[in-house]
């Protein structure tokens, strides 16, 4: 459906006794080390489950060592699994992942290991470490969300929220600086291996500055933050919160209509002294559709009708669904494509041709091309903030329900047998798509660390387009992501690691 040639999915295996064990099957996920537990498991199941996981590209050890990352049980009982996984004695196990058959179950029918939620985790394990958090998992949490592996299966949800709603506040009221600090602590909170349950236990955490810690104090203790709350129900920010909900509307624009008195789309609608741009006009236009998240199945029947249309005239492009989906995340503000091919020069005539046949197929309902302002001379660019310079297409996309496999999401009620999806294309050369789809996969606090990692701690400048080495003036060349990591000696963080 949606292949890249830079990225190699798929890698033979490397270790001798796995191919030994299993010659014909290809390693998809090699930073997941399985290991079934056959007590109540029995040998006969466990051996099928091997078998069947393998066949998917899973690594299934068959010995418990230190190399498990997932151990999977079944039918055990949380406190006599522990003792064992104690008495079997890899030194690594605070690090381990310990999950139900349901992990396994849901990842073999998804094809990939899915995120990690709450009904997966065996939950008397954690509690019985000392402690709510294990220590050796705290000392280890590094301060750049790049080191971290971050999973869609949020333990901390109850603080990351009000540090969100913080973080939106602070911003709001143009204190940047606070609302990173908010946006830091969320990102470290969101990389636990499980909840926190004490103050105590957040001591050695990095990132997390004393107000961050009396909103975990008030939350540990009332169950809410008063001065989250307080936030929630104050005017402005339900204003400016609704305003910026609208597509092409951004701060500024909010806080410049709040100022003037209004305060509900009607409005901003009745007051003729507004005059309103094409994207904003589409963003109350398809309001009620695009504020609606969009699904997994969703983004793949659009990958699949992006793809047909690239494909119709260009055979050899390559499609790739970036954003949040391909972190893993079940549903989206949006859809993320990037889009290239291997013929230098023709990358923009690929969203011309996506385009021209989203426009003669009717299903285009809105389009804001941005041509490539991208010049090779002008690198680095210092401005890391900034939108990168690739063409690339806003689009508002008319998807029918008939394509979508569970059918649409949310439509109960809606007779109308389609809906409208936001989907983003950025098409960037074949020499730099290593880096725009790094940069495009997001998320974006893994991408500000990735960045300020490269630049503090290697002298090298890293952006959506390049890599610069400013101790040898150099650019360093990146087929693939993997190429990327290893100029920076970090340890590669596989796209699902990187919900940061
Ligand atoms: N991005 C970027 N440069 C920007 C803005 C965003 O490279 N100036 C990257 C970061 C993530 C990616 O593009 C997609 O952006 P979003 O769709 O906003 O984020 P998402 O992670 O896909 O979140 P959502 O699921 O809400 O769409
Ligand atoms: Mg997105």
């Amino acid at each position: 459906m949606f292949h890249s040639p830079a990225v190699p999915r798929v890698r033979k295996r490397s270790r001798p006794e796995e191919a030994a064990a299993s010659r014909h099957e290809e390693v998809k996920f090699e930073d997941v080390r399985l290991y079934l537990v056959e007590r109540k498991m029995g040998r006969s199941r466990r051996s099928f489950l091997t078998q069947l996981a393998r066949s998917k590209g899973f690594i299934v050890e068959d010995v418990f060592s230190d190399d498990v990352t997932h151990v999977v049980s079944e039918g055990s009982q949380a406190s006599s699994l522990w003792e064992w996984l104690k008495e079997s004695g890899p030194k690594d196990l605070p690090n381990m992942h310990v999950l139900d058959i349901s992990w396994f179950t849901d990842s073999m029918r998804e094809g990939r290991p899915v995120a990690m939620e709450t009904k997966h985790i065996i939950k008397d394990i954690l509690p019985a470490l000392p402690e709510d958090c294990p220590p050796t998992a705290e000392a280890a949490v590094s301060k750049y969300a790049c080191q971290r592996r971050t999973t869609t299966g949020n333990n901390n949800k109850i603080f990351t929220d009000a540090f969100e709603v913080l973080a939106e506040s602070y911003q709001f009221n143009e204190l940047e600086s606070r609302c990173l600090g908010f946006r830091r602590a969320a990102s470290v909170l969101k990389s636990l291996p499980c909840a926190v349950q004490s103050l105590e236990s957040t001591h050695n955490l990095p990132c997390l500055g004393e107000h961050a810690k009396v909103v975990i104090e008030e939350i540990l203790e009332h169950g809410l933050s008063f001065e989250v709350e307080k936030i929630l129900s104050d005017e402005r920010y339900q204003t400016l919160k609704l305003f910026t909900s609208v597509f092409g509307v951004g701060p500024k624009t909010a806080e410049k209509w709040y100022r003037r008195g209004l305060r509900s789309f009607s409005d901003i609608l009745a007051d003729s002294s507004i005059h309103l741009n094409q994207m904003q006009q589409n963003g109350f236009l398809h309001y009620g559709d695009i504020s609606r998240a969009v699904s997994e199945a969703e983004a793949r029947a659009l990958t699949s009708v992006i793809d047909e249309a690239v494909h119709a005239i260009t055979p050899d492009a390559v499609l790739t669904l970036t954003g949040g989906f391909r972190r893993g995340k079940e549903f989206g503000h949006d859809v993320d494509f990037i889009v290239t091919t291997p013929e230098p020069g023709k990358e923009e005539s690929l969203l011309h041709n996506i385009i021209n046949i989203l426009t003669k197929q009717g299903i285009l309902l809105y389009c804001e091309y941005q041509p490539s302002t991208f010049d090779m001379s002008e690198l680095p660019i210092q401005r890391f903030e900034a939108m990168d310079q690739f063409a690339k297409c806003f689009l508002i996309v008319r998807l029918e329900s008939s394509r979508v496999e569970e059918g649409l999401h949310g439509d109960e009620g809606d007779s109308r047998g389609w809906r409208a999806v936001r989907v983003d294309v950025v098409s960037p050369p074949l020499d730099h798509y290593a880096f725009a789809l790094l940069g495009w996969s997001g998320s974006t606090m893994f991408d500000r660390d990735l960045r300020r990692f490269a630049r503090v701690e290697r002298r090298m400048l890293l952006d959506n387009h390049c890599l610069y080495d400013k101790t040898k003036k150099e650019f360093l060349a990146a087929t693939t992501e993997k190429d990327i990591f290893t100029h920076l000696g970090l340890e590669y963080i596989e796209p699902w690691q990187r919900n940061a």
